[in-house]
């Protein structure tokens, strides 16, 4: 009987070595060796339960995947959740099917192989519980909805969630998940840092992108207006200003955009980013970028990572919307990413990654490499409990409930009253231009 079983056996456990289903329990030879004596056959698990790289549905690097907005009680400490939203594009669309590529990209990484040496760590079998939280259901038909779901989506994941025990700070907040948002346009950083201001207080940003994103949305070629038109792609960071989401100390790296004029670096100086140009890094030295990231931004304070695919050279990410050509190698933006694994990131996003553009999942497999450094950097700083301002130590439930009294009118009209400060700051900004030209 054995005998017979031998060779399927052997290939069996080969296979489940190599690459093991990480859904089920991971089985390695010995435990196998263990269970499967002379009078037993193997078990179903042990024949068909392992995956190579190329097999089985696709979650990123094989991870455990959940419905985390239908899951209410799944906790997890890290998570990719994907973004596919792309009508705020203002050049190639395609970026709604970024978050499948990026998956499908990211075969050949997996719990058993995911040793990242650089950092000491496998980021899938440290003390974080890492899983796939599928996609944000966005609508591609109305944008005012896709935001407003896109923002909702993140509120419920973070607010209403905890990481793990294993997660728990010292100072007994427990830490809510984070995640690594896979795009999508660029605009999807918007909802996403409005939903982590609320936890984390201002933000830094660090932006890897080809592009400013800090424009004013009439800096976009249209007579016509409305308030929707102003969430684009580019206006963001903008936005986000604006809405006094983000710190003095935020960086874009990687720049090469050519511009309206050089009123768009006032614009950007006044949202307080300092640029590293793309050329910097074969001019100075890569490490000169680094050293720069780290003055601006200081290590223990709430950052945000944004990398849009396009500060890679065109060479290396033609898979995206806006491509601009001198960019950088992978190789630099990973070491750079690497370097900097001291800053406390408490959300992230690859975007603009658009596989239809793309050539041999280039683009992918690199967006799918920036993923698995920045989960890589997230579990090796570790839980980041102590930068949370707005939930106190005791059970979620209670605090995302400390509103409770509250009805949806309250909020619809601190929502406009806020809208009204925003318009009334813009008033005050133009007269005081009008009466600088005086
Ligand atoms: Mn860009």
């Amino acid at each position: 009987m054995l005998m017979k079983f031998l060779p399927l056996l052997v290939a069996g456990v080969a296979c489940a070595r190599l690459h093991s289903n990480p859904s089920s329990p991971n089985l390695i030879y010995s435990d196998m060796k263990a269970e499967s004596d002379e009078n037993s056959e193997p078990t179903l698990e042990e024949m068909w339960g392992g995956y190579w790289p190329f097999q089985g549905i696709n979650t990123f690097a094989h991870l455990e995947d959940h419905k985390c907005l239908i899951d209410k009680d799944t906790n997890y400490d890290l998570a990719v959740i994907g973004v596919p939203f792309d009508t705020a594009t203002s050049y190639r669309p395609g970026a709604r099917f970024g978050p499948r590529a990026i998956r499908a990209a990211s075969q050949r990484q997996t719990s058993l192989r995911g040793y990242n040496q650089r950092a000491g760590i496998n980021p899938y079998t440290s003390w974080a519980k890492v899983i796939d939280c599928g996609d944000i259901p966005v609508t591609p038909m109305d944008n005012a909805l896709a935001f407003k779901q896109m923002s909702k989506a993140f509120e419920e994941l973070l607010h209403r969630r905890n990481g793990t025990s294993s997660g728990k700070a010292a100072n007994d907040i427990i830490t809510p998940p984070r995640y690594v948002a896979l795009g999508g346009d660029h605009s999807v950083l918007l909802p996403h840092i409005r939903a982590l201001h609320k936890i984390y207080g201002k933000l830094n940003i660090l932006h890897f992108d080809a592009h400013l994103d800090t424009w004013a949305p009439d800096k976009y070629p249209s007579f016509w207006h409305s308030d929707q038109s102003e969430l684009n792609h580019g206006s963001m960071l903008w936005k986000a200003h604006e809405e006094g989401l983000t710190t003095t100390h935020n960086v874009h790296a990687g720049l090469r955009t050519k511009l309206s004029g050089l009123e768009d670096y006032e614009d950007d100086d006044n949202q307080s980013f300092t640029r590293i140009m793309a050329d910097d890094i074969w001019i100075d030295g890569v490490k000169s970028v680094i050293d720069k990231i780290l003055k601006v931004i200081p290590a223990n304070t709430p950052t945000y990572l944004s990398i849009d695919i396009d500060v890679l050279d065109p060479a290396f990410g033609s898979g995206t919307g806006t491509q601009e050509p001198g960019g950088w190698l992978p190789r630099e933006l990973l070491h750079v990413l690497r370097s900097i694994d001291s800053l406390s990131i408490v959300g992230a996003d690859i975007v603009e990654v658009s596989p239809a553009f793309d050539n041999a999942e280039i683009t992918a497999t690199n967006g799918a490499q920036v993923a698995f450094e920045i989960l890589t950097s997230m579990v090796k700083k570790g839980p980041l409990g102590e930068l949370v301002v707005d939930r106190l130590p005791k059970p979620v439930v209670e605090i995302f409930h400390a509103d409770a009294d509250k009805t949806e009118i309250d909020f619809a009209i601190e929502e406009k009253l806020k809208e009204l400060q925003i318009m009334k700051e813009k008033v005050m900004k133009e007269i005081e231009s009008m009466r600088n030209q005086v």
